[in-house]
């Protein structure tokens, strides 16, 4: 395209600023800004940026909310059993009707870790990265079950490269080569807050960032990975986050309640251990269910109390869901009804002179799409409440050894993996470091099946 075709591109929204530094370019940098240009949807841009903060009014939304339809603990009163579930879940996995869909657009920046999160050193003893337990988790399951469980790996433009090449030189963790699709997430521009002006990284380049993992459905479509789901004939896809190396990946159990509810997308959620608690709020409202971000959740209303003293806001999602095939195909069709989140961020960018700005404090807007705000286009969905100590402890920062650090992370592990081997009949002080790998044992009854009655663990030992 030449500079006239893209200014008549750029005009009509003010943004023609982008081609300041078009006559210092040399010709591949041309072409390359040139793209980056055609793929905006200036548009869309536009009008996101005007709506600004017409956002929905989560406050009025929470007061109006009710519990959510909900499999609980203890399971004593729900209308399946877990037997039931566990049943109705080993079946569809031993069928090959099951795959995984991985989020993994983050990068581990929180952690100090400049690589793809993915790739952060978490094992507690085995240093095993998140991506090597996750892809042992599933191929336990897939030999339990004699099936094999595709992994749909979701990558962003900032993760993209190193992952594939990190999961290339491991060989896949053990993988087969067809079992992995990996997928790349579409991006969306930053725009100054102030201005609506897009903002350019460099000279030749517009500060982009990955668009939320909502940007999964889209990504998904366009990649043909639900043609390959269709093809394989997946009909149950089990959703999690790179970060939580607890998840009981495709436990049956959790596919099962899906199963028999007939639900069109199920969430696993926590009972919130307080009201403030930093998870999703699955709530529902005119018999839908809706997630209310924890950043946009009033206090006076998370701090509600249901006429039994506990929280009427209970549901806490870990972001753990499972969809049906179907379900995706549909709702893919209008993948852009999502909504775009606005937050305001602080982004390095360059000034009109071409001068590199770091700001310190949020100068732009940023638009991401959640992966949540499908619940409310299902027909039926329900939520699943796990214990958090048997599925969620997620990696989020670095410092200290607080919630989201990985020391943290790692002692929730450990106090799992050490639970396990005194149900399985292990001798063992409180606190010797211990680690099972996936691929030795998925859970307590496996372990059993490995470790004699009395065995006495004193030293930090990797079960492998
Ligand atoms: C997310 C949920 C929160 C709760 C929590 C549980 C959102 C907005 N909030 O909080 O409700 O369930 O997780 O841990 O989701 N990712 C991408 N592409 C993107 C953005 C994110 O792949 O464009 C992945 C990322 O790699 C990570 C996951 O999504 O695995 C979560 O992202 P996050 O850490 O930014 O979400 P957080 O902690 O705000």
């Amino acid at each position: 395209m030449t500079r006239g075709e893209l200014l008549s591109l750029l005009a009509p929204y003010g943004q023609e600023h982008l081609l300041a530094f078009w006559d210092e370019l040399d010709e591949k940098q041309r072409a390359s800004l040139a793209g980056q240009i055609a793929r905006l949807d200036l548009g869309l841009i536009d009008r996101l940026y005007h709506q600004g903060d017409r956002r929905a009014d989560y406050g009025a939304m929470a007061a109006r909310s009710q519990s959510p339809p909900a499999i609980r603990l203890p399971p004593a009163r729900n209308p399946f059993s877990r037997e039931e579930a566990v049943a109705q879940g080993r079946q569809a996995l031993a069928a090959g009707k099951v795959g995984a869909i991985l989020v993994a657009g983050g990068q581990g920046t929180r952690l100090g870790f400049p690589h793809p999160k993915g790739m952060f050193p978490i094992g507690p003893l085995s240093r095993r990265s998140l991506f090597q337990i996750h892809a042992e988790k599933l191929r336990a399951v897939s030999r339990r079950y004699g099936s094999a469980i595709p992994l749909y790996l979701m990558t962003s433009p900032a993760t993209h490269d190193e992952t594939v090449s990190f999961l290339a030189q491991q060989q896949r963790f053990g993988l087969a080569e067809e079992d992995l699709f990996i997928f790349c997430q579409g991006t969306m521009p930053a725009v100054d807050a102030r201005s609506g002006r897009i903002l350019l990284a460099a000279r030749d380049r517009i500060a982009l960032s990955p668009d939320g993992h909502g940007g999964m459905l889209a990504a998904l479509a366009r990649s043909g990975g639900l043609e390959h789901m269709r093809n394989r004939g997946i009909e149950l896809l089990f959703y999690f986050q790179v970060d939580n190396p607890l998840v009981e990946v495709c436990g049956p159990e959790f596919l099962g309640y899906h199963l028999l509810s007939g639900s069109e997308m199920t969430t696993q959620v926590v009972a919130k251990r307080h009201p403030l608690e930093q998870v999703g709020n699955v709530v529902q409202i005119d018999g839908r269910l809706h997630v209310i971000e924890y950043s946009d959740l009033p206090d006076e209303q998370a701090h509600r109390r249901a006429p039994d003293g506990t929280l009427a806001i209970w549901a806490g999602s870990i972001a753990v869901h499972a969809f049906a095939r179907s379900f995706l195909e549909r709702t893919a069709a209008m993948a852009e009804a999502l909504p775009f989140h606005i937050a305001r961020k602080k982004v390095a960018h360059i000034d009109s002179a071409g001068n590199p700005v770091e700001p310190v404090e949020p100068n732009a807007l940023k638009f991401e799409r959640f992966v949540f705000d499908l619940m409310p286009y299902a027909d039926r969905a329900i939520v699943v409440e796990i214990d958090p100590a048997e599925g969620f402890a997620p990696v989020k920062h670095g410092a200290g050894d607080g919630y989201g650090t990985p020391t943290w992370v790692q002692s929730c592990m450990m106090a799992q993996h050490r639970r396990w081997l005194r149900q399985a009949g292990a001798e063992l002080s409180e606190d010797v470091p211990v680690e099972i790998s996936p691929l030795f044992a998925l859970d307590a009854e496996e372990l059993a099946q490995k470790i004699a009655p009395g065995t006495i663990v004193a030293q930090p030992t990797f079960f492998h």
